[in-house]
């Protein structure tokens, strides 16, 4: 028996764990509590990596489909028929002809990280899609907007804060995101017992809630009137200091100038926090000395979602919280991505979309839009699809209008682990290794830590006979399309030589006392810290003049229409009710269903609503709901809570797995509806091209 120490890499927390593996067969999966960072913690996802390994349904060879039906193929000729395939639609019908969908996974799998970028460069498309354009978009570009960097993603300082306002996020399920804090409840727990508060705002009562010192309902979509009143409150009252920022930030007078209407009571009569509740959490705020505003999935995926993490920013900015321990502040990764030469610090609107003129943001175009550039004809009609580690028609709004759309495409390729409900519609499939069959180093991750560290996890299984990893494949897709293009294949470095060279020349690298290189992270499975997060502004800001920029053009345009629309109660859109989301702490966004243990015992696919709307409405515990948006319907079991607020229904995502041909066995038994078939793939965030798949208005209607 061998025990393997190794980064879970299923979520944004990095967790360490101890696998113990006897004859190639994984034996059991623990936390390991020497991993520094986790301190032991795992949860039940961890322990899955089991059954994707041993899962039959998983692919271990690339297919094709032949008539219809799939058939394995060997390397050579799938590779070939990938390449062929987009090569032609390009030469018929032009670069754009090809779009290029990357999943969550893509972040998660250094290898995709390293050796993407080659082959789709090749590709030259101009329609890249990605799952950021469903989830943290408003924040990266803010952090391009204002500190210089897509990457530049400020952090709360969990583990010293006083004062933790966290807004539409919930780690007690997802273990955080763009916060990456293994053992999330200690550190909460740890702030509570230094006297330190947790104020969280959501129109759920989460888990997250339950742990909570305070917990208030929030309309949806309401944050940025919520913390814009916060905000006037905390500059009315006199309590702003700017402290060290000041000599290095740039036009918060303006950025202050554009909000300075919306008053507590306007807000109150958006968001339906009382006014009073809003002036007492801006002084707590303000007065706590160390405190941290933070939002997620509730703050970003939603109609105003920039503007929410916006006045998340100037929040932290005014009360002197930007780059200060406890509050919120940017870490050092031990392979720093900013620093890099080929380093990308971010666009907007270098172009538009075809059909609806949506601007670029970051290289991409919003993934709502995939459908409607699949189904408009003339020239730049995307007609053939690229996934990379994705399953866009479970996971972006107005999923059955993108899956149609899939259908008339001409050519589809997929790299993915299964045959899932996007790819299905695929000419073939390239599987690549299984989570534990390769190595790891978590490149994105680092970089959003509570803590600065450092861990390379080698493969804990041997890699099987004719089984490749993603920067293979990567690197093989790119040689055979160069050689179409009459090009020669660009050498590329495994990703170790990259990793090792980073983190050799990295801020802990041979300059420093820590001297990280590869051979050194070798020496410690279990992972090295490598301190808190310490302040480095201006130092590291990116923007030209190393300033803080306060006031983006484009987030004070979509502020004056916002302020416009909340000075004027007869705009103010009456809706029957309000979709928002769920996560659960045994599922992972779309995937991962075809594990028993995940999916077992109660029905977690249900609509949850308040005891209030189940009554007006007559339904009953379980009874099946109609919920119908502008662009679909599903019908699945009420769950009656109090932990919803009234006027909003939570249903989960990712599920929706009864499709035909997929080949998921243990996922069709526990098929549950796909909420995106509600969402609106029109419903987005201005600026940024997000997808609101939370606040989407639906009505509620018993099944005959
Ligand atoms: N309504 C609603 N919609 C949402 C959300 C929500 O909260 N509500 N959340 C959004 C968010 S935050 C996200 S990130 C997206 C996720 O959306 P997507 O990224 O489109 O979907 P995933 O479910 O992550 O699908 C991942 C796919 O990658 C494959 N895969 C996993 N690991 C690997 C690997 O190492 N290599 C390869 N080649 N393939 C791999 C899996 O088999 C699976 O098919 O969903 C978004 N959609
Ligand atoms: N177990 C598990 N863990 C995961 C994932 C998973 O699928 N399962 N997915 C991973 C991924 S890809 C991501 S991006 C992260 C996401 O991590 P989080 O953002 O922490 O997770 P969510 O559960 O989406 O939390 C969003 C919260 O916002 C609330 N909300 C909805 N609308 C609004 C609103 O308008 N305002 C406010 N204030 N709140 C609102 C919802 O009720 C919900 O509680 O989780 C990651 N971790
Ligand atoms: S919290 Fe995330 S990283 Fe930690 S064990 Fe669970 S899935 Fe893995
Ligand atoms: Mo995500």
């Amino acid at each position: 028996m061998q025990t393997h120490r190794r980064a879970c890499h299923l979520c944004e927390a990095i967790c360490g764990l101890k696998i113990e593996v006897e004859n190639n067969q994984v034996v059991s999966i623990k936390g390991d509590e020497q991993d520094p960072f986790s301190r032991g913690h795992i949860c039940p996802k961890a322990v899955a990596l089991k059954d994707i390994q041993e899962d039959p349904d998983r692919l271990r060879m690339p297919v094709k489909k032949v008539n219809g039906v799939w058939v394995e193929t060997s390397w050579e000729d799938a590779i070939e028929l990938a390449c062929e395939g987009l090569f032609q639609i390009q030469q018929q019908y032009g670069a754009n002809a090809v779009g290029v969908y990357q999943g969550n996974p893509n972040v998660h799998n250094w290898g995709l990280m390293t050796h993407s970028a080659n082959f789709l460069g090749l590709l030259k498309t101009r329609n890249r899609f990605s799952a950021t354009s469903v989830d943290q978009l408003p924040m990266q570009l803010l952090a391009y907007w204002m500190f210089g960097h897509q990457l530049l993603i400020t952090i709360p300082d969990i583990d010293h804060t006083d004062y933790f306002l966290m807004l539409g996020a919930n780690p007690i399920a997802s273990n955080g995101s763009l916060m990456t804090v293994p053992d999330v409840a200690k550190r909460i727990k740890a702030l509570q017992s230094r006297g330190g508060k947790l104020v969280l705002i959501d129109p759920r009562r989460t888990e997250t809630a339950e742990i909570a010192d305070t917990h208030h309902f929030i309309k949806p979509a309401s944050d940025a009137a919520f913390l814009f009143a916060l905000i006037n409150t905390i500059v009315g009252e006199g309590l702003t200091r700017l402290d060290r920022l000041a000599p290095f930030t740039e036009g918060l007078y303006t950025a202050l100038g554009a909000i300075s209407k919306v008053t507590p009571e306007v807000a109150q009569a958006e968001c339906g926090i009382d006014a009073q509740t809003i002036r007492q959490i801006a002084r707590d705020f303000a007065n706590a000395g160390k405190a941290v505003a933070y939002g997620r999935m509730g703050a970003c995926t939603q109609r105003h979602g920039t503007l929410a993490q916006w006045g998340i920013q100037l929040l932290n900015l005014i009360t002197g919280n930007t780059d200060r321990p406890g509050g919120s502040l940017v870490a050092s990764p031990a392979l720093d991505l900013i620093a890099a030469p080929n380093s990308k610090p971010g666009s907007y609107g270098r172009w538009h979309s075809r059909v609806s003129n949506k601007p670029e943001a970051l290289g991409e175009f919003p993934s709502a839009i995939i459908a409607e550039e699949i189904q408009t004809e003339g020239e730049g009609q995307i007609k053939a699809l690229l996934t990379i580690a994705g399953n866009p028609v479970l996971s972006t709004p107005n999923g059955q209008q993108l899956d149609k759309a899939i259908t008339g495409l001409e050519f589809m390729v997929s790299v993915d682990l299964y045959i899932n409900e996007t790819n299905r519609h695929a000419n073939v499939i390239l599987p690549t290794s299984g989570p534990l069959e390769h190595d790891h180093y978590d490149l994105i991750f680092n970089i959003f830590g509570v803590r600065n560290q450092a861990k390379y996890s080698a493969a804990t299984l041997p890699k099987p006979n004719g089984c490749v990893d993603d920067w293979e494949l990567m690197d093989k897709l790119a040689a055979c399309y160069a050689a179409k293009l009459g090009k020669p294949a660009r050498p590329s470095m495994p990703p170790q030589m990259i990793l090792d060279m980073g983190l050799q020349m990295g801020p802990y690298g041979m300059a420093s006392e820590h001297k990280l290189s590869l051979d050194k992270l070798k020496q410690h499975p279990e992972g090295i810290d490598l301190g808190p997060l310490r302040p480095s502004f201006p130092g590291r800001l990116q923007t030209t003049g190393k300033t803080i920029q306060a006031a983006p053009a484009e987030v004070l345009q979509a502020a004056a229409s916002y302020v416009a629309y909340l000075l004027n109660p007869n705009e103010r859109a009456v809706h029957d009710m309000i979709l928002i989301g769920r996560r659960h702490i045994r599922s992972n966004n779309s995937w991962m269903h075809n594990s028993e243990r995940l999916v077992k015992g109660k029905n977690r696919c249900t609509a949850m609503l308040n005891p209030v709307d189940a009554e007006r409405l007559l339904l009953a515990e379980g009874q099946q709901v109609r919920v119908i948006s502008r662009v679909g319907e599903v019908s699945l079991p009420v769950e009656i809570s109090a932990h919803v607020m009234p006027g909003v229904v939570s249903i989960p995502h990712g599920w929706g797995h009864d499709r035909k041909g997929i080949r998921q066995r243990v996922a069709a038994e526990h098929a549950g509806v796909s909420c995106n078939d509600l969402t609106d793939e029109q419903w987005l965030d201005e600026p940024s091209g997000n997808a609101a798949v939370n606040g989407v208005p639906v009505k509620l209607a018993v099944v005959p």
